[in-house]
């Protein structure tokens, strides 16, 4: 069991552990951050040093509750041409002849500010805004007239140059104090163009430290200093600066809305998969600290029963959230032209039956519950209920984890 809920159950002084929370916590978060702020990190530790554990649980159930409804709008601005719904299906996880994603063209398809909703969070809306090239694009009213406050940050995308307008949207985004970041797309165009041109001296690595530096040389000289550009291909996310521009986006969001943008990133990288692994072990990890908190406040309900169904569907949307969910095989499949059959093969995460019925996960829940036992005094099934589920989440998740970079592994491989 994981030691922090180990000494909680065990009564270990909650004193003593709220001087040990902060520097636990740290040690369960990425380099992108957690899903919770200092704020809320710093109100539970007090809750816990006063013994306040009702506090402790509605804290943290509040905030459980507002980075899984946290909604995320994202503004994508660019010329016309440059790749902007290429990359939003992208990050939808369409091509672009699926059924709802955004219209891709070689001539100008957008022409006016475009919603489009994830297909699996709809909470996630991408916005295709109107180029700023075009000559109706005025800086000065731009942000009122697509609505500034409507969006979480931007996405200022170019395939060639950025020009004056794209450092002028910049600079009146900053002033506002909220974030963007420059994209530079079908990078593949140009390593391709390279080859053809100059095979006998091409190297991969340097070009694309050439389109860095000119990027960043091109930034400075309409005025933007000191600027990351993400170089990326919309037609291979596993390349390129994509996994960095995803860290990045994480890292700079207010922690409650990170849970959102996580969940819905492509497992194209297995910096991505263990993104996600780590924020849903975060999470499963503060649920379990809020119901050991609970099962300590006396007349408070605790009940915990172990129901198989509610089990299965928690698996089944583990596996949704890393793109193993039925249909997601099913496309899968038809894209590597294999059978579901074959493509699932060495996946352990189908297995409901084989995954819950584990001895050793009743044994490590009866253990932990007995220091839970001789502190309160008789066995509580409830808790031993809770505890087990607690292991069984984290062997789903880890599963569904290991899943999912084997299939991102056979893609990659074909
Ligand atoms: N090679 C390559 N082509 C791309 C990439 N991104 C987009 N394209 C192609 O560029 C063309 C324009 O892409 P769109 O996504 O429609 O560009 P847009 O910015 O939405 O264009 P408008 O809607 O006209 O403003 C299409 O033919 C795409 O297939 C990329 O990263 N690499
Ligand atoms: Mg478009």
């Amino acid at each position: 069991m994981d030691q922090f809920i180990s000494a909680f159950l065990s009564g270990t002084k909650f004193q003593q552990l709220s001087s040990e929370f902060l520097p636990y916590y740290s040690t369960l978060i990425s380099k992108a951050g957690g899903m919770l702020s200092q704020e809320t990190l710093n109100s539970i530790q007090t809750a816990l040093k006063e013994g306040k554990l009702k506090d402790m649980v509605d804290k943290i159930q509040e905030s459980l509750v507002e980075a899984e409804n946290a909604p995320l709008n994202v503004a994508v601005i660019g010329e016309s041409g440059t790749g902007k719904s290429s990359f939003i299906n992208a990050l939808r996880g369409l091509s672009h002849e699926d059924e709802g994603s955004a219209d891709v063209g070689v001539v100008e398809t957008t022409m006016k500010k475009t919603p489009y909703q994830h297909p699996k969070y709809p909470k996630v809306t991408f916005w295709d805004l109107p180029g700023t090239g075009t000559p109706k694009f005025l800086p000065e009213t731009y942000l009122e007239t697509v609505g500034f406050d409507d969006y979480d940050f931007f996405i200022i995308i170019s395939s060639t140059r950025f020009k004056n307008n794209d450092a002028v949207l910049a600079q009146a985004i900053k002033n506002r104090g909220r974030n963007f970041y420059f994209v530079r797309t079908k990078v593949d165009d140009d390593l391709y163009n390279e080859e053809i041109s100059k095979p006998k001296s091409f190297n991969k690595e340097r070009v694309l430290q050439q389109i860095r530096d000119s990027c960043l040389a091109n930034l400075s000289d309409i005025g933007v200093a000191e600027l990351d550009t993400f170089l990326v291909s919309n037609f291979d996310m596993t390349d390129f600066d994509f996994p960095r521009l995803e860290e990045t986006l994480l890292k700079d969001l207010p922690a409650h809305k990170r849970h959102t943008l996580v969940l819905l990133l492509p497992c194209l990288s297995e910096a991505a998969i263990e993104m996600k692994r780590n924020f849903l072990k975060q999470k499963i990890w503060l649920d379990a600290l809020k119901t050991s908190a609970l099962s300590f406040i006396p007349l408070m309900p605790f009940i915990y029963g172990f129901d198989l169904s509610e089990q299965e569907k928690c698996l089944y949307l583990y596996r949704s959230y890393f793109d193993l969910d039925d249909k997601s095989i099913q496309k899968i499949a038809q894209n590597l032209g294999t059978s579901v059959q074959e493509l699932t093969s060495s996946m352990k995460s189908l297995d409901f039956p084989s995954l819950v019925k584990d001895d050793v996960i009743v044994e490590k829940a009866k253990n932990c519950v007995e220091s839970y036992c001789s502190v309160n005094g008789g066995p509580t099934s409830s808790v031993l209920q809770f505890v087990k589920t607690y292991f069984l989440h984290l062997k789903f998740l880890n599963t569904v984890a290991d899943d999912a970079k084997i299939i991102l592994h056979k893609t990659l491989e074909s």
